[in-house]
């Protein structure tokens, strides 16, 4: 399942990563992707069991990057492929029917031929700038809304997102947004994972119980019973003074 936080993993210089995966998974980020490019194929092997134990923990979907060989053999739920990567042929071929293929894609164009080609879900980016992809290129959030037009598998916004940012992905039909540094590089993981994750409570479909406020009146909006109602909402939950 492709939704909400999608957490990528970056280099572990600080010897911290699966506390900081953990956090953020209590934080509320739903797909972590292990993005590991410098530690040898076979150390990867047992570091992606520890990432996918604590993914199990919080219903989270664990997906790694580039080797569909390495998903095979850590038992994760899919893989991720960039345009210069293994096929998607290849990669259905090692993994089976079941298990989740997500492309990276700049344009509707490579996000229609991965879905026919068979993938679950693309990736389209960079939104922003970024500092994290040295060769990543801007295409900007209009080409987020043509590809979401050009598809109708999830598509995951990607590259310089924060979460102040990603209330426009959203709203230009994002299904899920994927942070590196935003999370990461953040000295509360979980706090920072927690913001974004509060962005997709506008799409729970029922409201998470009511919640009645008794409070003033602050018509400034920083208190009292505006904020709280803002609050309550954005917790997922109907509110009512
Ligand atoms: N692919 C496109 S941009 C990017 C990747 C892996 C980097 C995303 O990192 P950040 O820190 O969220 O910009
Ligand atoms: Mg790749």
């Amino acid at each position: 399942m492709i939704d909400g936080l999608y957490l990528i993993t970056n280099d572990d210089l600080d010897g911290d990563l699966l506390p900081r995966i953990s956090a953020a998974l209590k934080g509320g980020a739903r797909v972590i992707q292990y993005r590991e490019k410098l530690l040898p194929v076979a150390e990867r092997v047992g570091e992606a069991k520890k990432i996918l134990t604590l993914c199990r923990k919080h219903g989270a979907t664990f997906i790694i990057n580039d080797l569909p060989e390495l998903a095979w053999a850590c038992g994760a739920d899919g893989v991720h492929l960039g345009q210069g990567d293994t096929s998607i042929a290849e990669a259905r071929k090692i993994l089976g029917p079941n298990k989740l293929i997500g492309v990276s894609t700049h344009n509707p164009e490579e996000a229609m031929k991965a879905a026919a080609q068979g993938a679950d879900y693309v990736a389209i980016g960079s939104m922003y700038p970024t500092g994290t992809k040295d060769d990543a290129v801007v295409v900007g959030i209009d080409m987020l809304r043509k590809v979401k037009r050009a598809v109708d598998i999830p598509v995951v916004a990607i590259g310089g997102i924060t979460a102040r940012r990603a209330d426009e992905l959203l709203e230009a039909g994002a299904d899920s947004v994927a942070v590196i540094s935003a999370v990461m590089s953040d000295p509360n993981p979980a706090l920072a994972a927690g913001e974004f994750a509060l962005l997709f409570n506008r799409r729970v479909e029922d409201p998470r119980g009511q919640v009645m406020t008794i409070a003033g009146s602050d018509s400034g909006g920083g208190a009292g019973l505006q904020a709280d109602i803002k609050t309550i909402t954005l917790l997922g939950s109907y509110a009512s003074s």
